[in-house]
């Protein structure tokens, strides 16, 4: 699943090196981008060349130095190895401690594919998302679930094994390893005990298993069908990675071909999988994809007798699907689609040649290009007719291949008056337009096709007594069904765009089939459950064979079994399952990663199912997720699963693209062109200008010293040849984990597109640093920092308090609503307040500091460790918003018993005297001074003061 459309992108094989860059790379990279004036040049003089790398180094950390505004770099660190030696994020199991009374949480990253390239800066954006939501979560009081792992089977690793010899393994294990570091390098909260790969056998072996239970519920199945084969990766891909006629994946042509292939039957779960939707938190847009995709319509199978030209019976019938029985009058000829299994014997003597020629060269066409609407209609006429069974009418057959041979019956009943490609394939080739359908409003253009409902016209006929003139279209089409089921012309029926999952794959990489084949008979046994997993089998050469025959034929010692049961000789299914396979029910191995025994364990399941909040992106919004709920769906009905869906609520964000790039035009002599001139600028000279050259005014960016030349303003995709992609490592290297977290949930809503932007990072990380100041203190002079912070013991005003409780509830309302970057403008402005305060009272701050910790949990458990706690913050519960500070009515009133101020209570503006005193009495603090006291006398000043004199003189402090 998870090869993130990230990825595709980066087809970078080759790991990076894992240590953090130097800054003065990353000052050269920023160069290149066009941030930083260009580089003097330095002559190429080897001495010089040394000193000038040197000179450059150390400018470069001077640099980040005076950028740094705290010491991430030794705050950071520490704070993850404190977090992995607690295991702090360690989720225990149930009947080990975990608290079951306590509600549950489960949020889940959809797992990345661990491509060489590393992690790209989108990866780290629902990542953080899910990250700030986990603590948020357990910091309320819930268990949470937050796991991570790999997703690790795939071409990209076989390809790399077969352009260096380097063994998959091997890449992926050196992938993995790479991600996690980087993974951890931004202290997300992952439970690492539950990490798991989907190319380990101890996991792969549930996934063979599951095959195994489809299997027996003949839901997996294997059929010779047409598939997409791509001779140059030696493999069948599925429709989704053909784009174009050509492999998704290195642009290689691709034909269709028939094979024996392994299918899942996930069509009869489609009624199942549309119904369920509508209970699921998921974004309206996909679920909407997910319904089109399952392509649910609604109408009948009409039968249609072949008759010769003077209409006598030739003993073979038509069935064709459509969803407008309605119009059956106005079908004026039948189409079938050239792969249709009558059409040799439709076609007549005399059009056989053309049927023949027209047949091959549709075989050459994608089924996109033959359903693009765009194209112009071909076809020939096959010579047979049929007989109309409404009217009676000899109508011609025709074979086109604007019919797909995979839907439906593979032949349509044209109506060209009232469907727009019959209507343009009509008027073409001159067949007969009838209209049967009138507009509620009576008008409609007649050179066009009216395709909605109506009310019915010419349609009825004595000779078939068949009448439906003047109803509704959808009346008509109940009648015409009634009529067609009693008189054995049809049947209603429901029809789905879905098709069979197509599931296997010529390739290595991948969970190998647990069933294999005897020698003498050919019959398929399935290998029995105790004998999993059956592991892949060591190979040298991982070249495709170029046959379609799959790489692991040339492992021929493990192709060679014996069938346990008969001991007869056997050899073993070669083709291995597609990458969705290990990521259709990862979510439920993370529930019980070690159990060998069984996939899930049942009371795990009952109790952390299903997933609470599943964030990924939305390129997986059809593929993924709809495979994901069939297997969950097989699983629920087999009782493995108790919930009928695995995610409750899915959330995709948004893509991150590339800084800004400003271009500027010139033309042929030289001179600036605004972007806003009439002339074409495909015919000027194009520049890009360095960012620090450009302002803005009103909405357009122009050049700064010419603020007449418009410039043309763009974010692109990151890719690697656009030379625009961050390396979060960068970034964190250059500001810290915290600043890349906090930027990225900054940068705007987590749903939205966003582009990402050098100045964005440093403004966060300013805020940072201005925070980690107004709780430490400023730098002593050699730039180190005080221990401890310069929180007082103070009562916190009511000032203090209201800007504290605003927060408080901002920022919990927003990360309940996933806005993050609002949040963090809440949590701002709260610095910005206290830094106007004169004394920063230990409670506000370490409030404060809770607020902060999902966002920026290293600096803040930095501070709440000098705040002077020992255990770490994630398991301090989140502050609660105390309405009466929200209120603008209440205030706090200081309260003094004796003259001396003990203590301070909050009351309404109106409060009267005696309620002032209840007030205090009943508080917990002054409840102390007063109890079984004497009251000799009470001072109150309404807004100001409540002083209370006890009797007695003497009181216990
Ligand atoms: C007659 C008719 C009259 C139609 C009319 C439409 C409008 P959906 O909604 O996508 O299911 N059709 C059926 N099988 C087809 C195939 N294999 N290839 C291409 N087209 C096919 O669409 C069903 C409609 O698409 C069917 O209803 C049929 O055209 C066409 F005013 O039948 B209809």
């Amino acid at each position: 699943m998870m090869a993130l459309a990230l990825q595709w992108q980066l087809q970078l094989p080759l790991p990076l090196p894992l240590q953090a860059r130097p800054p003065a790379r990353a000052a050269a990279r920023r160069r290149q981008r066009g941030l930083l004036a260009p580089a003097r040049r330095v002559p190429p003089l080897r001495a010089r060349c040394c000193a000038g790398e040197a000179a450059a180094a150390d400018a470069g950390k001077a640099q980040a130095a005076a950028r740094r505004a705290y010491p991430y770099d030794e705050i950071e660190p520490r704070w993850q190895r404190h977090w992995e030696e607690h295991r702090t994020f360690r989720t225990p199991d149930i009947g080990e401690g975990l608290d079951t009374s306590k509600p549950k949480c489960y949020i889940l990253d959809m797992f990345p594919y661990p491509s060489g390239a590393g992690l790209h800066v989108g990866h780290p954006l629902g990542y953080t998302a899910t990250d700030i939501l986990s603590r948020f979560k357990r910091m309320k009081g819930f268990n949470v679930l937050h796991p991570m792992g790999w997703d690790a089977f795939g071409l990209p690793a076989e390809q790399y094994a077969i352009e260096t010899g380097t063994h998959p393994k091997i890449t992926t294990e050196r992938n993995i390893e790479r991600f996690r570091t980087q993974l951890k390098s931004l202290g997300f909260s992952y439970d690492w005990d539950r990490e798991i790969s989907t190319t380990e056998p101890a996991y792969y072996k549930w996934t063979q298993w599951i095959f195994l239970q489809l299997l027996k519920r003949g839901l997996a199945y294997q059929a010779e069908v047409p598939v997409n084969w791509c001779p140059a990766l030696g493999t069948v891909l599925a429709n989704e990675e053909v784009v174009d006629g050509v492999s998704e994946r290195g642009g290689y042509p691709v034909i269709r071909k028939p094979m024996r292939q392994w299918m899942l039957r996930i069509t009869s779960y489609a009624d199942r999988l549309l119904e369920d939707l509508n209970d699921l938190d998921w974004p309206e847009s996909i679920k909407e994809m997910q319904r089109n995709w399952i392509g649910r319509s609604k109408g009948a199978e009409l039968v249609f007798s072949a008759v010769d030209k003077e209409g006598h019976d030739l003993g073979a019938t038509l069935l064709v699907y459509t969803t407008r029985p309605d119009t059956i009058f106005g079908a004026t000829y039948l189409v079938v689609a050239p792969e249709h299994v009558l059409l040799s014997s439709l076609a007549s003597e005399q059009q056989r040649a053309h049927v023949e020629e027209y047949r091959e060269l549709a075989a050459r066409k994608s089924e996109l290009e033959r359903t693009d609407l765009q194209k112009e209609k071909t076809g020939v006429f096959s010579g047979s007719y049929a007989k109309n069974p409404a009217t009676g009418e000899i109508i011609p057959i025709w074979v086109a291949d604007y019919v797909l041979g995979s839907y439906g019956t593979g032949a349509i009943m044209a109506v060209p008056a009232h469907d727009s490609r019959d209507h343009e394939f009509a008027v073409k080739y001159e067949l007969p337009i009838i209209k049967v359908v009138s507009p509620p409003n009576g008008s409609c253009d007649p050179a066009e096709a009216y395709a909605d409902d109506g009310i019915m016209i010419n349609s009825s006929s004595t000779s078939s007594g068949l009448d439906i003139n003047g109803m509704l279209s959808q009346d008509a089409a109940k009648k015409v069904i009634a009529w067609v089921e009693s008189n054995g012309f049809g049947k209603k029926k429901v029809n789905y765009k879905l098709r069979d999952w197509l599931f296997a794959r010529q390739r290595y990489w991948g969970e190998p089939f647990p069933v294999s084949y005897l020698d003498d008979t050919n019959e398929m046994v399935p290998l029995s459950e105790d004998e999993l997993p059956l592991t892949l089998p060591e190979l040298d050469d991982f070249t495709p064979t170029g046959t379609g025959e799959p790489p692991l034929t040339k492992a021929t010692n493990w192709v060679r079994t014996t069938e346990p049961l008969s001991g007869k000789p056997a050899r073993r299914e070669t083709s291995t399952m597609p990458q969705w396979a290990g990521s259709c029910w990862y979510y439920l191995r993370f529930m019980d990663p070690k159990n060998s025994n069984i996939l899930v364990d049942k009371a795990k399941e009952r109790y952390w199912g299903p997933v609470d909040i599943y964030v990924g992106g939305a390129e997986h919004s059809v593929l993924h997720l709809l495979y994901a709920r069939f297997w969950h769906k097989v699983l629920y009905d087999m009782g493995v699963v108790s919930t009928k869906e695995p995610f409750k609520c899915l959330i995709n964000q948004g893509l991150i693209l590339g800084e800004v790039e400003y271009t500027a035009y010139r033309d042929s002599e030289g001179r600036w062109v605004s972007a806003d001139s009439d002339s074409s600028l495909i015919d000027l000279y194009q520049e890009k200008v360095p960012a620090d050259k450009v302002t803005k005014v009103g909405d357009h960016y122009v050049l700064r010293d010419d603020p007449n030349v418009r410039l043309n303003a763009r974010a692109y995709k990151m890719s690697k040849s656009r030379g625009n992609v961050i390396n979060p490592d960068d970034v964190v290297s250059e500001y810290g984990a915290d600043s890349l977290r906090l930027y990225e949930m900054f940068m705007g809503p987590l749903r939205d597109s966003k582009t990402w932007s050098t100045g964005g990072i440093e403004g966060v990380h300013r805020f940072l640093g201005r925070t980690w100041r107004l709780i430490v203190g400023p730098p002593l002079p050699g730039g180190s920092y005080n221990d401890g912070t310069t929180t007082t013991e103070d009562e916190p005003t009511l000032d203090q308090l209201r800007v504290l409780h605003k927060c408080i509830a901002k920022v919990t309302e927003e990360i309940n609503e996933t806005r993050f970057n609002t949040a963090i403008s809440a949590m701002m402005e709260f610095v910005n307040a206290a830094y106007k305060w004169e004394t920063q009272p230990k409670s506000v701050t370490e409030s404060f500091v809770l607020l902060l910790s999902p966002f920026a949990p290293h600096l803040a458990e930095e501070l709440w460790f000098r705040l002077g706690h020992p255990q770490s913050l994630a398991y301090e519960q989140f502050p609660e918003a105390k309405s009466e500070y929200l209120e603008e009515s209440k205030f706090v009133l200081p309260v003094q018993i004796n003259g001396k101020t003990r203590g301070a209570i909050v009351v309404d503006k109106s409060c009267s005297e005696d309620d002032a005193f209840q007030i205090a009495a009943s508080d917990e603090k002054l409840s102390k001074y007063l109890a079984g006291k004497g009251i000799r006398k009470r001072i109150y000043v309404p807004g100001r003061i409540l002083n209370v004199i006890l009797d007695q003189q003497k009181t216990k402090a």
